[in-house]
């Protein structure tokens, strides 16, 4: 058997659980077409088995973005997943090329007045979550956690926003920061002043643990050529992008990592310490602790396993 086929059969549907896994979801869904790749490889979890996906928060806002992400949940069978919007965030660099395509083939939502606020969406799925039960996955930007960390009780918790993440969410799995240097650089981090700001916030107050997949570990893992051609959303976004050969992966790394669920077995060695976020610039810092709440993933193998593992499971 191929290795990544061996993986995928062992690692991942090998340790499905009796109940799915639940994962609320936060993606910029913005300029660059990792993000699209990164949910083909959850929905197709999601319809697994493997994970529950409870909802969907946007980070980066352009017209067509809640409609356009609703449409493509739908096209990989999704229908009713609680979709977020960030409307404020309409100030980050880029520009958007996918989401006009899709979004009128919405049969939901058609326009992202029609997106809950995504820090009531957050604090809505946790309070009606099981304790310690929720996993977050975050491939964008980090306002939206850290304005649920800042956020106060209302009508669906009497908890503070940290008190909330306290009590229900388990792990976060983030892709973000550069952690081969210090004082690294990444476009999740310092996008904008915006990007910047929250990183800090978040790295240094979040209650629970946190994983970091960085820049350094998806550059040079190319995927998602394999669907050149077909008649998928994930390929006409890549072609949109000017990736339909492929593109790194640094978005699906960070999927496949969370639905293992175990930096080791997902094939990465871990550095355990406390990362720190410069609110001025969006550098990132680590300090290395062998009680630290925070791990950042370094490959174990060659980045051609990676890519070969993600292909295989979006030609599933
Ligand atoms: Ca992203």
């Amino acid at each position: 058997m191929e290795r990544s086929e061996l993986f995928i059969k062992e690692k991942i549907l090998g340790v499905k659980t009796k109940a799915p896994r639940s994962f609320i979801i936060g993606t910029d869904w913005w300029s660059d077409c990792d993000d699209v790749v990164a949910m083909h490889i959850l929905s197709w979890a999601h319809k697994e088995g493997l994970i529950n996906i409870l909802g969907v928060g946007i980070n980066a806002c352009m017209e067509y973005s809640a409609a356009s992400l609703c449409a493509y949940l739908e096209s990989r069978g999704l229908f009713g997943i609680p979709i977020g919007i960030d409307a404020d965030a309409t100030d980050f660099t880029g520009i958007a090329v996918y989401q006009k395509r899709m979004a009128p083939c919405s049969s939901g939502i058609k326009s992202n007045f029609q997106a809950e606020e995504p820090v009531k969406m957050y604090r809505r799925l946790l309070a009606s979550s099981k304790d310690g039960a929720v996993e977050i996955i975050e491939i964008g930007f980090s306002q939206v956690l850290a304005s649920l960390l800042e956020s106060g009780a209302d009508e669906y918790s009497h908890l503070s926003g940290m008190e909330l993440v306290a009590a229900k969410v388990k792990k976060l799995w983030i892709m973000a920061g550069k952690w081969d240097e210090q004082g690294g650089m990444e476009h999740n981090f310092n996008n904008n002043a915006r990007a910047s700001v929250a990183a800090e916030k978040l790295c240094r107050m979040f209650p629970c643990d946190i994983t970091f997949l960085g820049f350094e570990v998806g550059a040079g893992v190319i995927s998602g050529g394999c669907l050149k051609d077909s008649d998928t959303f994930t390929a006409k976004a890549m072609l949109d992008h000017g990736s339909e050969n492929g593109r790194s992966s640094w978005d699906p790394m960070l999927a496949v990592l969370a639905l293992c669920g175990d930096e080791q077995a997902a094939g990465y060695d871990v550095v355990r310490g406390r990362a720190m976020v410069s609110a001025k610039d969006g550098s990132n810092y680590f300090n290395c602790d062998a009680n630290g709440t925070h791990l950042y993933v370094k490959k174990k193998y060659d980045d051609g396993f990676y890519s070969s593992v993600i292909d295989n499971i979006l030609l599933r």
